[in-house]
């Protein structure tokens, strides 16, 4: 036994491939339909990181807007608030859900307009740099379960 685990070590040790990292995967993206001329939307999704190590969220960008942030709604003695978040650490194995009435991804200035049925990309940027795209979906709900 003893033998066995002197062996994984210098295995482990051995290989310099094995570097921890953490790794976003993105579903359930969609984009809340809004009035034509709207000049803010709000996009939603979860985040999960599927990598060995933590990862950490930084913002977001996208072709299709003037500037995207990541934003939190809360309640403060009955009225409604957003406020900005900074970056986000997301353990691995873990997820982050963006959802009506929490988190967003507050979407301004569209460059043209946004329509239900179209997919918009958008990409989440990550403190490594690697970050992860995906296509948000236009429409009045998130996606059928399936990412
Ligand atoms: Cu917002």
């Amino acid at each position: 036994m003893l033998r066995l685990i002197a062996l994984l070590a210098l295995t482990l040790t051995a290989s310099p491939a094995v570097r921890a990292a953490g790794r976003l995967e993105i579903t359930g993206a969609w984009i809340r339909t809004a009035p034509p001329g709207a000049m803010m939307l709000a996009g939603y999704a979860t985040l999960r990181n599927t990598g060995d190590a933590p990862l950490t969220v930084t913002g977001a960008s996208s072709e299709a807007f003037g500037d995207v942030s990541l934003h939190e709604s809360a309640e403060v003695d009955g009225v409604a608030h957003m406020k900005a978040l900074g970056s986000i650490e997301i353990a691995p194995g873990a997820s982050i859900v963006f959802a009506p009435g929490g988190k967003h991804l507050m979407l301004m200035r569209p460059k043209h307009e946004i329509a239900p049925g179209q997919s918009i990309e958008i990409r989440i940027l990550t403190k490594s740099g690697e970050g992860a795209s995906a296509g948000f979906a236009v429409g009045d709900a998130a996606p059928a379960a399936n990412p």
